[in-house]
C-alpha cells in the first residue's frame, strides 16, 4: 500500500458516495482528502505513525482515522461497507473516463443495467441516445471510454515505469557481463503510455546476465527464460523483458527492439530496395560498410541518424534523407518555468520554496501562475489575493539576483469564452496563461468558440493544456484543434505542452500538426509542489516527439525575450 493506492480508495468512495446520491459536502471531503493525500510529498507512513496526519490541509478528523485504520490494518470498514451496498456494475461504470457518478445512477435506473457490458451493449445498440440529456455525442464518448478502459488496463503511465525500467538498466550496467545496455521500445521514444519494459544487452556471457536479472528481480514471476530471452513480471503487474545479444548484434537489436513496428517495417524495405536484408540481428546481402552502432546503421541506409523520439514513421525518414531533420531541443534548452502554483491556490509549496527550488533546478525565471476567482475547485485567487502575491513577488525580486518570479495568473476561460478576471487585473500581470476546466461537456463546435473567443483575447499568452485529457482517465473535451491551431498563430498565442506525465497535453501527434501551422509553444511543468519541475523531462520528450527545436519554445528565451513575444498584443 502507498499513497497512490490510498488516494486512489478515497477517489472511490467519494465516487460511491456519489452513486448513492449523498451530500455533496460529504463527497467534496473524500475528494479532497484523495487529493491531499496523493500530493504529499513526506511519506504517508511516517505522517501517520507521527499521529500528524490530522493537520494535513484537507483532511478531517473522521477520515485521518479511515486512512489510519486503512494504512495499519490493510482494511477500511467503511469503504467495505459501501462497496457491499451498490450493484458492482456500478462500481465498474464509474471507471469509465467522462462518466460520473451521477450519470452512471441515472443509466443505470433508465436503462435497467447492472454492468459495464450490458452498458457497451446498450450503447451498441443506440439506446443511450435516446435517454433524455444524453444524445449521440455522449454514447459515442462512452463507448470510447469503454474502450479506453478495457486497453487502458494493459498500459501505464510512462512515468511511473520509467524509474523502474532505469534503475534496472544502472544495475545491470554494474554487472561485468554486460558490454552494452539500453532501455527499448516505446520508453527509449519516449511514448506518454507504456506496455512493458524493454531491456537489451551485449554479452559473450548471457546465463552470467540472466542468472543477475533474475537476482534483480527476485520477487517477480518467470514467464519464460532462455539464452536469448527473459521474461518476468513484477509484483505490480508490470512485464519486464530482457533481451541478451553478442555484441556485433547489437545495433541491429537495439534499433528493431525501440521500434516503433511502422518505422521498422520501413527501415528493413529500404534496406531491401538497397540489395540487402535486415533483421534484429544483421544487415546482410550487399557489401556494405561496418555497422557498429545505430548511427552507422543509418548510415549505411543513407540516412542522417534520426533520434528514437522520432522513429515513429512519420516523415522521419524522408526528412534523414534530404538531411533535413530538426534539431531537437533537449532539457538544457530550458532557461525559465512558466505554469506553477503555489499555496496562494493550490500549490502544496509556498512561493519561497517554489522560488528556491527554481534556483536548485537551474531556472533563470519562474512565472507563478495560481489559479483564478472562480477556480472555487482551487482556492482561486481574488484580486486582494493577488495583490498580495505581486507584493511578495516584488520582495523575492528585491532580494535575489539568480532568480526572477513573473507575475502570471490560471485564468479560467469561462463557459461563453470570457476570462474569469476583468481587464484591469488582467492588465497588471506580466502574462496570462488560459485553460478550461468546468463545462466540459460541451459540444465541438461550442467548445472551439469559447476558445477561439478567449484567444482573441490580447491578455492571453498561454493556452494550457489544450484538451483537458487525464492520461488513462479521461479524455480531452472535444474541440477542433486544426481551428485553434490556426487561431493561436494567426493571434500569436502559445500553445503549452503541459509536462504533467498525467498530461501530456498537447499531445505529440498533435504537436507535429500545430508547429506545420506555425504555432509556438511552451512546456510547462504545472508543477504543485516544489519537486514538480522533474516533470519537465516528460514535456520535452512530448516536445522531442513533437519534432520541435529550441526556437519552437518560448521558455528557452531569456526572461525578457519571452516576456516580450507573452506581451506582442497588448501594444
Ligand atoms: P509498447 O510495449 O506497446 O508500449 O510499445 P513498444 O514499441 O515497446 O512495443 P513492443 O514492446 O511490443 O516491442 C518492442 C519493439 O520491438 C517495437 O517497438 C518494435 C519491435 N517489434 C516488435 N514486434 C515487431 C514486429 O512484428 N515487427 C517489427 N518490425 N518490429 C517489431
Ligand atoms: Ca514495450
Ligand atoms: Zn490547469
Amino acid at each position: 500500500m502507498d499513497k497512490r493506492d490510498a488516494s486512489r480508495i478515497l477517489e472511490e468512495i467519494a465516487a460511491l458516495l456519489e452513486l448513492k446520491g449523498e451530500n455533496p459536502f460529504k463527497v467534496r471531503a473524500y475528494e479532497n482528502a484523495a487529493h491531499a493525500i496523493d500530493g504529499l510529498t513526506e511519506n504517508l507512513g511516517e505522517i501517520i505513525e507521527a499521529g500528524t496526519l490530522i493537520d494535513v490541509p484537507g483532511i478531517g478528523e473522521s477520515i485521518a482515522g479511515r486512512i489510519t485504520e486503512l494504512w495499519k490494518t490493510g482494511h477500511m470498514a467503511f469503504y467495505e461497507a459501501l462497496v457491499d451496498s451498490i450493484p458492482p456494475g456500478y462500481l465498474e461504470m464509474v471507471r469509465v473516463p467522462g462518466l460520473g457518478a451521477k450519470r452512471v445512477r441515472l443509466l443505470g435506473e433508465k436503462l435497467e443495467i447492472t454492468s459495464l457490458a450490458e452498458l457497451k451493449a446498450a450503447g451498441e445498440k443506440g439506446l443511450i441516445r435516446a435517454l433524455k440529456g444524453f444524445g449521440e455525442q455522449s454514447e459515442k464518448r462512452i463507448l470510447e471510454g469503454i474502450a479506453i478502459l478495457e486497453k487502458g488496463s494493459s498500459r501505464s503511465l510512462a512515468s511511473q515505469v520509467r524509474p523502474i525500467a532505469e534503475d534496472l538498466l544502472a544495475k545491470l550496467r554494474k554487472h561485468a557481463a554486460v558490454l552494452e545496455s539500453e532501455v527499448g521500445g516505446s520508453l527509449r521514444r519516449w511514448v506518454e503510455t507504456v506496455k512493458d519494459v524493454d531491456l537489451l544487452v551485449a554479452t559473450e556471457k548471457p546465463e552470467k546476465v540472466t542468472q543477475a536479472f533474475l537476482k534483480l528481480v527476485e520477487s517477480a514471476t518467470i514467464i519464460a527464460s532462455g539464452e536469448t530471452k527473459t521474461s518476468v513480471r513484477l509484483p505490480s503487474g508490470l512485464a519486464v523483458d530482457l533481451r541478451l545479444v553478442l555484441p556485433k548484434q547489437y545495433p541491429f537489436a537495439l534499433h528493431y527492439f525501440t521500434g516503433s513496428v511502422p518505422h521498422n517495417v520501413r527501415i528493413r524495405s529500404r534496406a531491401l530496395d538497397r540489395g540487402m536484408s535486415l533483421n534484429e540481428y544483421e544487415l546482410s546481402g550487399k557489401r556494405h560498410a561496418p555497422v557498429r552502432t545505430e548511427a552507422d546503421l543509418f548510415r549505411v541506409l543513407g540516412l542522417e541518424y534520426i533520434e528514437p523520439e522520432l522513429r515513429e514513421n512519420r516523415g522521419e525518414i524522408e526528412a534523414a534523407e534530404a538531411k533535413a531533420l530538426p534539431k531537437l531541443i533537449t532539457i538544457s534548452d530550458i532557461r525559465g518555468i512558466l505554469h506553477c502554483h503555489t499555496t496562494y491556490s493550490d500549490g502544496r509549496s509556498t512561493l519561497v520554496e517554489m522560488a528556491e527550488a527554481a534556483v536548485a533546478w537551474g531556472a533563470s525565471y519562474l512565472g507563478l501562475a495560481d489559479h483564478s476567482a472562480t477556480a472555487r475547485y482551487a482556492r482561486g485567487l481574488s484580486e486582494e489575493d493577488l495583490k498580495r502575491q505581486s507584493d511578495e513577488i516584488d520582495r523575492w525580486n528585491a532580494g535575489s539576483k539568480k532568480l526572477r518570479i513573473l507575475k502570471g495568473a490560471e485564468v479560467d476561460i469561462l463557459p461563453d469564452g470570457t476570462l474569469d478576471y476583468p481587464e484591469r487585473v488582467l492588465e497588471k500581470l506580466d502574462y496570462v496563461v488560459a485553460s478550461v476546466h468546468t463545462n466540459l461537456n460541451m459540444s465541438e463546435v461550442e467548445m472551439t468558440k469559447r476558445v477561439t473567443r478567449a484567444l482573441k483575447n490580447r491578455y492571453v499568452s498561454i493556452f494550457a493544456h489544450p484538451t483537458g485529457r487525464l492520461l488513462l482517465e479521461r479524455q480531452g473535451y472535444p474541440i477542433a484543434l486544426e481551428e485553434i491551431f490556426k487561431v493561436a498563430a494567426a493571434e500569436g498565442v502559445l500553445i503549452e505542452i503541459n509536462a504533467s506525465p498525467h498530461r501530456l497535453d498537447l499531445d505529440w501527434r498533435e504537436v507535429l500538426k500545430a508547429k506545420g501551422r506555425g504555432v509556438r509553444f511552451a512546456v510547462n511543468p504545472d508543477a504543485h509542489h516544489a519537486g514538480g519541475y522533474a516533470d519537465l523531462r516528460y514535456g520535452i520528450g512530448v516536445a522531442r516527439k513533437g519534432w520541435l527545436t529550441k526556437e519552437d519554445v518560448v521558455n528557452t528565451l531569456p526572461a525578457d525575450r519571452a516576456l516580450a513575444l507573452m506581451r506582442s498584443r497588448r501594444a
